[in-house]
């Protein structure tokens, strides 16, 4: 694709048509100035055949005939965690810019073929999509801190719920699927890496499915020092709430919940809480896929994180992993950061 700013619409393939990629879809056919979606696939045939006719996209047989489609100059990817890695690399074979849905690869291995994949064409190419970095709350938190105006960062404090999860949810799918969020906002936040990981796990949730450990408690160190501490219940039942508190040498600094109306009743006074992802951080998806499409449009390289970003995250999250299963304070096996990532 040429890197000379364009003048009509980027024309972008979607693969995956499930939950998150139909959300996607239908953003960038309705509220993403600049693109329209050129095609689409998915291996459930008829969900690609009624999502590309609610958008005008052409329904593609595969993944790799989205991506080598004329009509799409950019891809997101949006297929479970397991293909991304491959699809990446096929999009950097084809030299399309692509969007990829975390994680960016479900094994460090993986990831690290990516890097070097990208850093061998010598230009960036790869977003993975961590909306978090594009939420107005986490912005303002990282405002905070990139000003000093907490001091030395040595604690935070994060809440992760969501209602209920899918049958099919595994124990290791909190920290793959869902911590990988914090890991990687904590990254961005600090602007350090993750050494450590270890998971605590009280007794299950009798409200989650036999076998599961839900809650668990995730504690993250970083090379600076930090602790990070997550709780992450994907049964909480309550709502879907999302919390991260700062806390600095010289104060702290906090998400604002989202911006709900509060509510007096019944003696009661509060806010209501979202149901799941899609509402909380409808506004970051937003502002995500406009940056990222205004880049593609613009021939500029991707603004969001980075295939190191993802690399890193799910490195630290596959230790998560190992920490759950033996128990142990697991270090993270990072990769060599090629110079590109800076
Ligand atoms: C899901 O895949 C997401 O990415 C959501 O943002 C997260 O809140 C949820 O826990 C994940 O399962």
């Amino acid at each position: 694709m040429s890197t000379a700013a364009r003048t009509d619409a980027v024309g972008v393939g979607v693969i995956g048509t499930g939950d998150i990629g139909t959300y996607h879809a239908r953003r960038l056919a309705r509220r993403i100035a600049g693109a329209r979606v050129a095609a689409v696939c998915d291996v459930a045939a008829d969900r690609a055949a009624a999502v590309a006719a609610e958008v005008g996209a052409r329904v593609c047989p595969d993944a790799e005939t989205v991506i080598a489609d004329a009509a799409v100059d950019a891809v997101v990817i949006a297929s479970p965690g397991p293909t991304h890695a491959g699809l990446v690399q096929a999009c950097l074979a084809a030299g399309k810019p692509v969007l990829c849905e975390k994680p960016l690869a479900t094994t460090t291995a993986d990831a690290a073929a990516v890097l070097a994949a990208e850093a061998a064409g010598g230009r960036r190419l790869v977003q993975v999509g961590f909306m978090r970095r594009y939420d107005r709350g986490y912005r303002a938190v990282k405002a905070a801190l990139d000003a000093g105006e907490v001091g030395a960062p040595l604690v935070v404090h994060c809440v992760h719920r969501n209602v209920a999860a899918p049958p099919w949810f595994t124990s290791e799918m909190l920290p793959l699927d869902s911590v990988i969020h914090e890991i990687d906002a904590a990254r961005w936040l600090l602007g350090s890496e993750i050494v450590a990981a270890t998971v605590h796990t009280p007794r299950p949730s009798p409200l989650a499915a036999p076998g599961l450990q839900d809650p668990q408690l995730v504690t993250l160190e970083t090379a600076a020092g930090a602790i990070v501490q997550v709780e992450m219940f994907v049964n909480a039942r309550s709502g879907y709430e999302v919390r991260c508190e700062v806390v600095g040498s010289e104060g702290s600094v906090a998400l604002e919940h989202a911006a709900d109306a509060w509510l007096s009743r019944d003696r009661t006074r509060g806010r209501r809480l979202p149901g799941d992802w899609k509402a909380r951080f409808d506004d970051a998806f937003q502002a995500e896929l406009q940056a990222w499409v205004d880049a593609v449009a613009a021939g500029a390289p991707p603004p969001g994180a980075s295939a190191w970003d993802g690399c890193a995250a799910t490195a630290v999250a596959t230790a998560c992993v190992e920490a759950l299963r033996s128990g142990q304070r697991t270090e993270v096996a990072l990769p060599e950061r090629p110079a590109l990532y800076g």
